[in-house]
């Protein structure tokens, strides 16, 4: 390969919770498949096999809608453990192949394979040989983008869902994110395409024509970053180990708001995915923190912590509520809200300290402290 450039793969396995539940209940087959919290129970959904997703049904919908959508689909809860299992053989393959190799979550990684190939086409030999891997070690498919840099190998293995293979050379990387709609630009979320929209703003040819200078008027170093990647470049290194020191999700509001049932509301949209992220890891947190940014930018955090930890959104929210108490005074408007666990520990260690915090919870035969 040329020396400055590099061999990138981002692999993403396909309806990743559903395919599993199909791989071990073979009667759910070439059926429709939701995984995740129960209709009745105002759950939403994890994912969905792509039978259901013909009928609109698609990750973090109420499951209730899902079903009104697609009333024949199986609903099933999620089983993190096997999830996990799958997700550890899978890295493993990758790691066989790379030592750069960069998990995004339990199903996706990035992979820096440019030592191990010589020319872009060996690349995707070495994508096809890793497909047919996960395929045989698990019996279930993946979809694979290639090319030089992070940003476009993720494009890419979204592009040709399920089972894809998908390459974007340097060459066609122009023709390519011209043509490409703004919101599959990476990290362009909700809000920046309504602002974008609003603009006239519609592709990657749209983006570029607006410039550096105006992107990063309207969005600060964001827009700065959107410019590049609509020129194509993007020099993030594929980043191997990164040790978790806390699982957090944050929103900036598409408007400022004072209203205080308004905050709790989303507080409790951020709780449920800090819980889900949790859950899939595997881990819990002692420490709480909640973060609100007001409209004049000042930033301020608030945190509890708790040797019984916190895991689900419902421990998570009496908390959050007390800590919103304290700083959100009805005068100054929030414009960005997170949830973040930090202090992690394992859920071993958790149920000790809860068996020890909270015996009430459990029958006196389990109280093993
Ligand atoms: P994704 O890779 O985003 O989705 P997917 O693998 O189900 O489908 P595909 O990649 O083919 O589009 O997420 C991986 C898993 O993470 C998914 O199977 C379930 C879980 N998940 C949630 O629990 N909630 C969510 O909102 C999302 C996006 C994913
Ligand atoms: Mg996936």
């Amino acid at each position: 390969m040329d020396e400055r450039t590099r061999a990138i793969l981002h692999i993403d396995l396909d309806a990743f919770y559903a395919s599993i539940e199909q791989r071990d209940h073979p009667e759910y087959r070439g059926k429709p498949v939701i995984v995740g919290g129960s209709p009745d129970r105002r759950g939403v959904v994890a994912t969905a096999s792509y039978e259901a997703r013909k009928f609109g049904v698609h990750s973090a919908m109420p499951s209730r809608t899902a079903q009104r959508l697609c009333p024949d689909a199986i609903f099933l809860p999620a089983r993190f453990e096997v999830y996990r299992a799958v997700s550890q053989q899978i890295m493993t393959i990758f790691r066989q192949q790379t030592a750069l190799v960069e998990p995004l979550s339990l199903d996706e990684a990035y992979l820096d394979v440019t030592d191990a190939v010589r020319t872009l086409e060996e690349a995707v030999r070495l994508a096809q040989e890793i497909k047919q891997q996960i395929w045989g070690q698990t019996q279930l498919t993946a979809s694979a983008g290639v090319s030089y840099c992070k940003f476009l190998a993720k494009i890419a293995s979204d592009a040709h869902k399920p089972d894809g293979l998908t390459v974007i050379p340097q060459e066609e990387a122009s023709a390519f994110l011209e043509a490409l709609p703004i919101e599959k630009f990476f990290g362009v979320g909700k809000v920046t395409t309504a602002k974008l929209r609003e603009l006239g703003i519609q592709t990657g040819a749209d983006l570029k024509h607006m410039g550096e200078e105006r992107l990063r008027d309207l969005f600060g170093k964001h827009g700065g970053q959107l410019y590049r990647y609509a020129c194509g470049v993007d020099d993030r290194p594929v980043e191997p180990v990164r040790e978790r020191k806390s699982v957090g999700k944050e929103v900036t509001l598409e408007r400022d708001i004072r209203d205080r049932s308004e905050m709790e509301r989303i507080l409790e949209n951020l709780a449920l995915q800090v819980e889900r992220r949790l859950a899939e890891l595997g881990i819990a947190g002692k420490t709480l923190r909640l973060k609100v940014r007001w409209s004049t930018f000042e930033l301020v955090t608030r945190a509890s912590s708790r040797e019984q930890g916190f895991q689900l959104a419902q421990e998570m929210l009496p908390i959050l509520r007390t800590l919103l108490s304290e700083l959100v005074d009805g005068k100054r408007a929030v414009r960005l809200l997170g949830v973040t666990v930090s202090s992690l520990v394992s859920p071993n260690e958790m149920r000790r300290a809860r068996q020890i915090v909270m015996p009430s919870l459990w029958h006196d035969e389990h109280v093993q402290v």
